[in-house]
């Protein structure tokens, strides 16, 4: 099969070019490296180092004797992007190319404008692209667990049947978006479900839950072939962090009183689930959604489980109640369905004692590449609030 992969330089989608790669398909990523630029204006970096995306598609072919195209540019730049699906006509285009972090979304006006314009306009200029030039190529398009947020029912995949008055309707689930970043990617369910409906394109969502974990089959093959892995308040996942404090003695950072749940999977099961999506490909005209996470934790889990793990791993840890600079509910109701992709044949990798200590080892072995600085939170959702008074013109703009 030919696939194009959107931010295929990115945490999640340079382990996938090289599992679709290795199945034999024929790969082109994407990137304009907007996730490295990122990290260089705040001066943070990946924990792990990563090598260059010339570097690592070099090595992967020398390891694995296969090819991965790159073209490098922006998918906001319909011109580009455009040149890009003529020239690869995929059959499937697995789309990662986005601004992924709520917290920097939620940074000031100008990170929220520059979130949603990548991330929806993005989206847009490729679901011209692909009606234009490859009508029956398959979209997966990563989007997110946090379009729901924390409803007070159970959450199901995409799609919710409701009585009114007396006639009823199966109808996309109501969206409560938890940030700015997550409000972008009910912007983008809306416009590829219109895309479906209306040119008659095929899609999957895959509402995806928080990742976890950095080793995939392929990154084992050698240390250059390693994704990236951010522990910084802005792009690091709460327990990718966790694993990183109690290895720094830092306490663990749990936001108010540590009930939120969500879903959350390994990134093994990342793989998996994309690939099971592009192995059974929606119809022409079917907009499918799949909620992708293999549990549900609340974050004072996390950190217990953390905590355990580390005291056995000889760490001290502790566990801290910081001022939740975000705002979200902290004791809720949540039981979302996953059952789509089990049903399609993912077999979960559940977390547990081994994951951790293995993230612990990688953070160990990068131990002199942490930057303590980043680790507190300070993005705050709402600073007016929460400082009481009005916004200085720094946190306006
Ligand atoms: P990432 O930032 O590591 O990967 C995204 C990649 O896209 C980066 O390499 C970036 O440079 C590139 N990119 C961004 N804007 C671009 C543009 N305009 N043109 C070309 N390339 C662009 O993030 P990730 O954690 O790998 O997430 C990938 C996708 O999965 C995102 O859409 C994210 O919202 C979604 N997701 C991630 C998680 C998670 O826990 N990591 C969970 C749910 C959903
Ligand atoms: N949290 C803490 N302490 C921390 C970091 C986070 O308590 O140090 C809490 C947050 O308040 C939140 C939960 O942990 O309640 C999850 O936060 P997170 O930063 O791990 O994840 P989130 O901001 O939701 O975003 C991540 C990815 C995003 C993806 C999303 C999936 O960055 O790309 O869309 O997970 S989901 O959460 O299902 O929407």
């Amino acid at each position: 099969m030919r696939i194009l992969v959107l931010g295929g330089d990115g945490y999640l989608g340079w382990p996938t070019a090289m599992r679709f790669s290795d199945r034999g398909h024929e790969v082109t990523v994407v990137d304009n490296f907007a996730r490295r630029r990122w990290h260089l204006e705040q001066s943070t970096d990946s924990l792990t180092p990563i090598t260059s995306l010339e570097d690592r598609i070099e090595v992967w072919h020398t390891v694995s004797g296969n090819l991965i195209e790159a073209r490098i540019g922006c998918i906001e730049d319909a011109e580009f992007l455009d040149q890009v699906i003529a020239e690869t006509l995929p059959e499937t285009v697995i789309h990662y190319g986005e601004q992924p972090s709520a917290p920097y979304s939620m940074r000031s006006r100008k990170a929220a404008v520059e979130t949603q314009q990548t991330n929806v306009i993005g989206t847009l200029n490729l679901l011209f692209s692909m009606r234009d030039r490859v009508p029956d190529a398959h979209l997966i398009k990563l989007g997110t667990m946090g379009e729901y947020g924390t409803p007070n029912i159970d959450i199901e995949e995409g799609f919710i049947e409701i009585e009114h008055n007396g006639r009823t309707d199966t109808l996309p689930f109501p969206k409560l978006p938890a940030s700015l970043y997550h409000a972008s990617k009910v912007h983008d369910s809306t416009n590829i479900h219109f895309a479906t409906r209306v040119w008659g394109l095929r899609a999957t969502d895959l509402n995806q839950g928080v990742v976890y974990g950095v080793e995939t089959n392929e990154s084992g093959l050698d240390p250059r072939l390693t994704t990236r892995f951010d522990y910084d308040e802005t792009f690091g996942t709460v327990l990718n962090r966790f694993c990183v404090q109690a290895v720094v003695g830092h306490p663990l950072t749990v936001y108010g009183a540590g009930g939120q749940t969500r879903g959350y999977l390994n990134i093994k099961d990342t793989l998996r689930c994309v690939e099971l999506a592009a192995e059974n490909p929606a119809e022409r005209g079917q907009y499918r959604v799949f909620n992708q996470f293999t549990e549900q934790f609340s974050v004072s889990e996390l950190a217990e489980l953390v905590k355990q793990c580390g005291e056995e791993a000889g760490h001290h840890v502790s566990i801290e109640t910081f001022p939740n600079p975000r705002v979200e509910l902290e004791h809720h109701y949540y039981n979302a369905s996953n059952q789509k992709l089990l049903d399609l044949g993912l077999e979960p990798h559940p977390l547990g004692v081994e994951l951790v200590q293995s993230v612990f080892g990688i953070v160990a072995e990068n131990r002199d590449r942490i930057i303590q600085r980043a680790i507190t939170p300070k993005t705050k959702w709402n600073p007016g609030e929460l400082e009481g008074g009005a916004l200085s013109v720094a946190q306006r703009t």
